[in-house]
């Protein structure tokens, strides 16, 4: 038999174009040769033209999945997305806890582009109190960074106030990321023994209309690398490169914004 690969969970809602959510992590994790497992909070209706529904889950159900998963194989890093509402928060968190689960990304996700929201108020503050500080990582772009600070988030001088007061709020290294900046630009911020080292990753901005899913599938890589062992410094390095393969290698699916090539590493694609 063959060595099992690290096993990636992604804890996550389910977007039926597979742009974003639970399918699309599962394509992620796939790209990097980890074998992916999913625990879906959420059902959302929804096309590349936007979201018209969300449906959440019972949290009975998403606590009694992540049971099911720990007790029968090992997880090596947790991705978490969309959770949609405070309870299912309070569940992930107790789940981590009990299970003492080490490599965790956080993507705070709280709207969709089209501005849908994707976690209650309540949920926001159960993330901020319960599970930040068990993240390994927490991913905002802008707009989150600034809703779970408080402080205006718009632009590269904004990130590190922004990622100093996410280190008061609990969190133990944070990347904001900024793809759709002029230039493109990921910020690293990481809190050690009460010192705190920030790092910037740039790139040339790509110009694409296929962006949907950009941040589920950083987050999702980045787990990936950590599962691998890497640091979190080559993590996301790693993973910025492979979205902007992923942006590049995009094609038009649906009439409206596309999704990244999760797969594009693979030569599976459509000639
Ligand atoms: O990109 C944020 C996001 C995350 N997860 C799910 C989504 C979306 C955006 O639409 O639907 C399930």
């Amino acid at each position: 038999m063959r060595r099992t690969p690290p096993i990636v969970l992604t804890i996550a809602g389910f977007d039926p174009g597979s742009g974003a959510g639970v399918t699309a992590d599962i394509k992620t994790i796939a790209a990097h040769r980890c074998y992916g497992v999913a625990c879906i909070t959420a059902i959302t209706v929804q096309s590349s033209q936007g979201v018209r529904r969300v449906r959440t889950l019972e949290p009975s159900l998403i606590r009694q999945t992540l049971t099911e998963l720990a007790d029968d194989l090992e997880i090596a890093a947790v991705k978490i997305g969309m959770l949609g509402e405070a309870e299912i928060v309070r569940a992930v968190a107790a789940f981590l806890k009990q299970r003492n689960l080490r490599k965790i990304v956080l993507d705070p996700v709280l709207r969709s582009s089209s501005g849908a929201r994707l976690l209650d108020q309540a949920g926001q503050k159960r993330l901020i109190e319960d599970l930040l500080p068990l993240a390994t990582v927490v991913t905002p772009n802008l707009d989150e960074a600034a809703v779970l600070t408080g402080l205006r988030v718009t632009n590269r001088k904004d990130m590190p106030g922004a990622a100093a007061r996410l280190h008061a709020l609990g969190a133990k290294a944070v990347v904001i990321t900024g793809g759709h900046l002029s230039t493109a630009t990921d910020f690293l911020s990481v809190r050690q023994q009460g010192r705190i080292e920030q790092e910037t990753f740039s790139s040339r901005r790509l110009r694409s209309s296929c962006t949907h899913g950009t941040g589920c599938a950083f987050s999702t890589a980045l787990a990936c690398h950590l599962a691998r062992g890497r640091s979190l410094r080559k993590a996301v390095r790693l993973a910025k490169s492979y979205l902007s393969g992923a942006v590049r290698s995009a094609y038009a699916v649906g009439k409206g914004v596309g999704p990244v090539n999760h797969l594009y590493r693979a030569n599976w694609d459509v000639r």
